[in-house]
């Protein structure tokens, strides 16, 4: 079993989606390990996105981060990061396939609905900045 580390983003909470992507998180058959409801900061939506901090879009999307409540979680399946990323699509909602989220709830490339780690050290970082281990139980 792995684990990793989702956001369901505030673009995808404010339209009242979150309900519909954790129901299809677990039709999909992963267990939900950890989930909370956050208002982030630009402070700590910087913190979780530093490594994109040299890029031109950093500002706009920290921005958009802290601008509403967001859903973040852990979750657990069998090869989960890449089972995630599957189900969530292309960080284009333009480009995201049929029957992925990013597809469905997706606005556009710097709106796209939901996160999920990229790599197991992402994941690793990602669930200790959002997560302490007595929430995981
Ligand atoms: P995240 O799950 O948010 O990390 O997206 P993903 O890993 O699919 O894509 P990356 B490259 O990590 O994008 C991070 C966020 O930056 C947005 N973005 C990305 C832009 O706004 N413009 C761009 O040109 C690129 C490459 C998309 C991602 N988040 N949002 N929201
Ligand atoms: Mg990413």
């Amino acid at each position: 079993m792995e684990r990793t580390f989702a956001i369901i983003k505030p673009d995808a909470f404010k339209a009242g989606n979150a309900g519909k992507i954790l129901a299809r998180i677990y039709e999909e058959g992963f267990k939900v390990v950890g989930l909370k409801k956050l208002y982030l900061s630009k402070v700590e939506a910087e913190g979780f996105y530093y490594v994109h901090k040299e890029r031109p879009f950093f500002d706009e999307l920290t921005t958009f981060m802290s601008s509403g409540p967001c859903v973040v979680m852990v979750l657990e399946a069998d090869n989960a990061i890449k089972k995630w990323r599957d189900l969530m699509g292309a960080t284009n909602p333009d480009d995201a396939a049929e029957g992925t989220l990013r597809k469905q709830f997706g606005t556009f490339v710097g709106e796209n609905a939901t996160h999920g780690s990229d790599a197991p050290e992402t994941a690793a970082f990602e669930m200790g900045y959002f997560f302490a281990g007595l929430e995981l139980l």
